[in-house]
């Protein structure tokens, strides 16, 4: 294996590599050079010129360009390899191993023999990179150290923006390292976009903690730490005692100087990235935490130091602090946007977009149209920017600390034009993990795929990402919240309830006056009212929450429309759910029957009392 390793890798590297004191990683990478063949392999120390190699190689392989502004470049994935691949992201299933059938799976040893055939040679007339990180700040218990070998320049430079260098990690744990591993290749490439998307596959390995993923470039696809090692995550989590979640950290500022943190879990275009950025509050991360129980509280970390967020939309009066950022110097990586001489463009920004210019499908005009005859928009919707978080003005210093923040409450919230209220605590922990969490759905949009308005079941917005049966999921979740001094408080809210006439019940910025009440809660510093549902806030204190935050003044008509209880849409939506658990998942928890049941029994006497419509005032 040394011979393998010296030969390939040259003195230099070879040095590098073998500075980390673990035969089990020396011999994990000659197999790899042996069996994807890469013409050369690069290992990466994390030192500033190892990093601008990176860099300058995806620039010199053309698979990112320069922009006008220093440090912004451009990406394109190929027209088809736009997103993540859910149909080909697959479990390999250990004999005996069952996942149920919502979570996607493949006997391991048929998809190692799949793999095995995909993978050779697979690297042949591109460089590997050998690249450490770890998911987490360094020195810290939550995290976990990560290699990734990959053949994109583009995937290997996201990386070092997204995640912290691990190289040292390594070398400081020695033999000890228990680590996750990615092996990326983007296959052959054509105009430099992976050309056998027919074979593009992702195989995730919970077993050895290993994801394999081939013939692909996109993002959420290729760079191992992001929604991969999400996966690994949650079941070896899952086995510990702690929880990987979908979720942003922000801290939010309440009375006094006080900052109180909360997690947040919402479905795509549900506002998660709005709400993590909601100006005057600090974000800690917008996509992933890793949760622990310490001392009687709950702690959390982002996992990664950067974001990999979507472009579409963003405009300097709804997203003030990313559009400065994106104008001006930065390390910037935008992918799949319009480009027009040396700028981006993107759907829903300021700027008037040109009509010609370079985008996914190549040379560009508008009213161009794809193969199936749909018109081509400039920018993808999926189009992304990726940035260091540590660039934006609101980044909260904590980010790194490896002790995490205590988190104060937790949020889910789905896209729902007509049951849940804006903003409602649950009763408790278990109420709050069935109710918001496990029951959490939002409504498909123009832009996802297929119809809009259909409401898609996505407990904790996680279901994409579990490596655990969903029930087992559910019962982690459960069981998390027991012996906690302060287990944090479970909301939910819902930026998207609608009036008759179709309009949105709120404003954008209506969101800051939910998470300041959140915070006064978090603190028992305000009442609120008992509904069949949960805890909803008093008219009063959101007339004087929306004159502090917001300079408006709040109505008592509108507090009425957006808070009354919408009893049978409700009910609907119980039997929605159940059924779910009834029917799709085989090993449903009995308690969250019987939560259901016991809301639907309130519910139900709730409107023989007062109606179908019920206003907060009837439950004072
Ligand atoms: C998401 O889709 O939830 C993302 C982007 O954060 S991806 O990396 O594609 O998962
Ligand atoms: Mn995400």
């Amino acid at each position: 294996m040394a011979d393998i390793l010296k030969e390939r890798l040259g003195e230099e590297n070879y040095q590098k590599l073998m500075a980390i004191d673990n035969p089990e990683i020396h011999r994990f990478i000659a197999h790899y050079i042996e069996v994807c063949e890469p013409d050369r392999v690069f290992v990466c120390n994390d030192s500033a010129e190892d990093v601008q190699y990176i860099r300058d190689q995806a620039i010199e392989r053309g698979e990112e360009s320069p922009l006008a502004i220093n440090g912004h470049t451009v990406h394109f994935d190929g027209y088809y390899d736009q997103a993540r691949d859910k149909e080909n992201t697959k479990f390999l299933l250990p004999e005996g191993v069952d996942l149920g059938p919502n979570i996607n799976s493949i006997p391991k040893k048929e998809g190692l023999e799949e793999l095995a055939s995909i993978m050779k040679g697979i690297m042949k007339g591109h460089e590997m990179f050998v690249c450490f990180f770890t998911l987490g700040p360094a020195n810290s218990e939550f995290s976990i150290p990560c290699i990734q070998l990959t053949d994109s320049p583009y995937v290997a430079h996201s990386e070092t923006i997204l995640y912290r260098p691990g190289y040292e990690e390594f070398k400081r744990l020695g033999r000890k390292a228990r680590y996750f591993r990615f092996v990326h290749s983007e296959g052959e490439l054509i105009n430099n976009v992976s050309k056998n998307i027919d074979k593009r596959r992702i195989y995730i390995d919970t077993e050895d903690d290993i994801v394999y993923s081939f013939n692909t470039q996109y993002g959420g696809n290729t760079i191992g730490l992001k929604k991969l090692a999400m996966r690994l995550a949650i079941n070896r989590g899952a086995r510990e005692g702690w929880l990987t979640e979908h979720m942003l950290i922000m801290g939010v500022h309440g009375p006094d100087g006080r900052v109180t943190y909360f997690t947040g879990a919402f479905p795509s275009l549900c506002g998660k990235t709005s709400t993590a950025m909601l100006e005057g509050e600090m974000i800690i991360g917008d996509d992933i935490a890793y949760l622990r129980k310490k001392d009687g509280v709950v702690r959390g970390v982002n996992v990664e130091k950067g974001m990999f967020g979507i472009i579409m939309g963003i405009n300097s009066k709804d997203d003030p602090i990313i559009w400065e950022t994106l104008h001006r110097p930065a390390e910037i990586i935008f992918s799949n946007v319009l480009i027009k001489d040396g700028k981006p463009y993107w759907i829903g920004m300021d700027d008037e977009i040109p009509t010609e210019g370079i985008n996914h499908s190549g040379k560009w005009f508008k009213g161009k149209k794809d193969k199936e005859g749909n018109e081509i928009t400039p920018s993808h919707r999926n189009a992304r920017f990726t940035v260091a978080l540590k660039e934006l003005k609101n980044c909260d210093p904590r980010i790194d600390d490896p002790e995490g923040v205590v988190i104060g409450g937790i949020i889910y919230g789905g896209r729902d034009s007509d049951t849940w209220v804006p903003v409602e605590q649950s009763f408790d922990w278990v109420h709050g993990i069935i109710t918001k969490g496990a029951s959490l759905e939002s409504e498909t949009t123009a832009a996802t795929l297929g119809k809009a308005g259909v409401r898609k079941f996505n407990l904790m917005s996680n279901l994409d990402f579990l490596s655990i049966p969903i029930g087992r999921y559910i019962q982690i979740n459960l069981d998390f919240g027991r012996d906690l001094k302060k287990p944090p408080l479970i909301f939910g809210v819902n930026y998207f309830l609608k009036g008759k006439d179709g309009n949105y019940l709120n404003a954008k910025t209506d969101k800051k006056v939910w998470l300041k009440w959140m915070e006064l809660r978090v603190h028992g510093e305000v009442d609120a009212i008992k509904t069949p549902t949960g805890y909803i806030p008093k008219y009063e204190d959101l007339k004087r929450l929306f004159q502090e935050v917001l300079n408006k003044d709040y109505s008592l008509d509108d507090y009425n429309e957006q808070f009354k209880l919408r009893v049978n849409e409700h009910l609907a939506k119980i039997d929605r759910i159940s059924e779910i658990y009834k029917t799709k998942v085989f090993d449903t928890p009995e308690i969250l029957f019987k939560v259901l049941e016991d809301q639907r029994q309130r519910l139900i006497a709730a409107r023989e009392k007062f109606g179908d419509y019920i206003i907060p005032e009837k439950f004072k």
